[in-house]
């Protein structure tokens, strides 16, 4: 009897590539889809996995891999497809030798992301498949049959998921792995070397591939239709898949499990069987739009949201037009992300906060500088951005414009797209000045390697990439290290590096106080008779430093991690810092 276990969406897809017989897994993280990888490691023997210093390597690790013949999967949140999207639209022409899946983990409603794509345009644009799981035994059996069909097709195969998919957890039953026998590799020029020449006849191959997989449709597995009720059918897939199933239990349903290229015959013919059709899927009317141009009468978005998550309840309300009753949510105080007590980026911004510089700012824990009190951060766009943000500030406006202006990237982030950035200021002689906060790890998604901590996803030692020296080493004269909690030593380095007519690099260090590695050596204390509560000691919004009722304040030591940066803020020495 096979064995059946609760498990995460994600770590059903890695499951499920080990079951396909995946050889490489290459990946940079980002939220939901981090745990893809950290699930993968577990079967090492057999998967090599890496983090990728950002989704095009990652991408095209697996590009090659599958060129060599073997299995290989990639996986990224949807922001990381446009990253990867480079190689991915080309790799949609020279099709693949062992088979090849991309994950792309959507995440409507914004739970971690700065924008709301919908990565199934992006397969359409591609021209490659995209399949949707509903649930974690489909996330598994689909990544699965994804492998099946990239070499069937000869198509690298989007595997599209959702924040709800891909962090919640359902039954999955595992099964053996299949060793897949390594495909031979033959030079191939037409096929592997995308030239004009080469490329044109490779564009009718993937047109015509995309119309086979649209025709096969109705005998794929992951697609089926549930007649129930014929007065009111649905399109959906994905998790609305779940909420229509729960909100129109008596409906006919269509479930897509391929939604790219969509399986125009079998739409055709359910929605001829049906009364009333609705297409319920969520962000874009990706599906809609097309069964309309083919003269179908559905109807979707005018009822339902372009935005955010859908519900059973949302459904009930919009398509069923029930009234529900919804009970007040509790009235809690707003809790808004912060920083961690001790966070050493918090020390970095208190120091630019009262300098009253301006940072351009980049994707990481370090975005909440923008929030008040700390209120540095004035733009972010996406990964690697801060640095070619104020170089276009300063072509534009001078290199007086940004004497109070930095740009403030993690290490993660620099090593992601940031030292691109950097090149483009060494070579087109800029002027600004760039603070890299080095906490040694990749903070925002929960602890990942990367090429500068020593140590590879699958637990080896390896060389760390000294920050210190990449800058050096593209032409940086003015590349500075400082501990992150030296306050004094930074405002006296920020200024006079400001000042300078030349391009400068400062790279704050002090490792990220969650992780495991991190000692808690102090704590600090309050001592009340001293206080003369003037609020200094609150001005860099540690939430461990509390103001009580009477005006004065108590740390609380649970919470403190003791970087003394409110004791340092302290003119009466009304806060002392305790070795533990
Ligand atoms: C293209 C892209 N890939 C991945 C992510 C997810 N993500 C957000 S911030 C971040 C890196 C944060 O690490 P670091 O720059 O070291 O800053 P820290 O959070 O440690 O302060 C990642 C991977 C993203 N937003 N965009």
């Amino acid at each position: 009897m096979s064995e059946k276990k609760i498990m995460l969406g994600n770590a059903a897809i890695a499951r499920g590539a080990y079951e396909a017989g995946v050889k490489v897994s290459a990946a940079y993280p980002g939220t939901p889809s981090t745990e893809i990888s950290e699930n993968m490691v577990q079967y090492k023997d057999v998967i090599y996995s890496e983090w990728s210093p950002n989704e095009k390597v990652a991408t095209e690790v697996a590009i090659g891999a599958s060129f060599a013949g073997v299995r290989s999967i990639v996986s990224m949140k949807h922001v990381g497809v446009n990253v990867a999207s480079d190689p991915l639209f080309t790799a949609a022409y020279t099709g693949v030798n062992g088979g090849m899946v991309l994950v792309a983990a959507d995440d409507p409603g914004m739970y971690s992301s700065q924008n709301e794509q919908d990565s199934r345009l992006v397969g359409r644009t591609a021209m490659i498949p995209v399949f949707e799981p509903s649930d974690s035994m489909e996330a598994k059996e689909f990544t699965k049959y994804a492998f099946e069909a990239s070499e069937k097709y000869d198509t690298p195969v989007m595997i599209r998921t959702t924040t709800r998919l891909a962090h919640s957890q359902g039954v999955v039953e595992l099964f053996d792995r299949e060793e897949v026998p390594d495909k031979v590799y033959e030079r191939n020029i037409k096929k592997y070397v995308m030239m004009p020449g080469n490329a044109i006849p490779r564009h009718v191959f993937v047109e015509q591939r995309l119309n086979r997989m649209s025709d096969d449709g109705a005998d794929m597995p992951i697609n089926r239709v549930e007649m129930r009720d014929t007065s009111v059918g649905v399109i959906t897939s994905g998790i609305p898949y779940q909420y229509v199933r729960e909100a129109m239990p008596d409906a006919s349903v269509l479930k897509l499990g391929m939604v790219n290229p969509l399986p125009r015959k079998m739409i055709e013919e359910f929605a001829s069987k049906v009364d009333k059709l609705y297409v319920i899927e969520e962000l874009e009317p990706h599906i809609e739009t097309q069964v309309r141009s083919w003269g179908i009468n559905a109807v979707g978005k005018e009822l339902m949201t372009v935005q955010g998550e859908y519900s059973a309840n949302m459904i009930r309300e919009r398509i069923l037009g029930e009234k529900i009753e919804t009970t007040e949510p509790a009235k809690v105080p707003a809790r808004p992300p912060i920083l961690c007590p001790g966070c050493p980026h918090r020390s970095v911004f208190s120091v630019l906060n009262k300098m009253k510089i301006h940072a351009a700012g980049d994707i990481g824990c370090y975005t909440l500088g923008a929030v008040a009190p700390l209120s540095v951060i004035d733009t972010t766009v996406c990964m690697g951005s801060s640095i070619s943000t104020l170089h276009g500030m300063e072509k534009a406006k001078g290199k007086d414009y940004i004497k109070n202006w930095v740009a403030v990237i993690g290490d993660s982030t620099f090593l992601h797209t940031g030292i691109n950035s950097l090149m483009n200021m060494v070579y087109n002689q800029a002027t600004g000045t760039v603070i890299i906060l080095d906490n040694s790890t990749t903070g925002m998604t929960g602890h990942q390697d990367h090429a500068a901590t020593g140590k590879t996803l699958m637990g080896d030692p390896t060389y760390a990439i000294d920050i210190y020296n990449l800058c050096k080493a593209i032409g940086i004269k003015n590349v500075n290290e400082i501990d992150a909690y030296d306050v004094e030593g930074l405002e006296k380095l920020i200024a006079s590096e400001v000042a300078k007519d030349e391009i400068s690099v400062i790279i704050t260090k002090a490792p990220c106080v969650l992780l495991k590695t991190t000692k808690r050596t102090h704590v600090c204390k309050a001592i009340p008779e001293k206080c003369k509560k003037c609020g200094m000691c609150l001005k860099p919004g540690c939430p461990a430093v509390i103001r009580n009722e009477d005006g004065t304040i108590t740390i609380d030591e649970n919470q403190c991690n003791g970087c003394g940066l409110c004791m340092k803020r302290c003119h009466f020495d009304a806060i002392a810092r305790e070795e533990l």
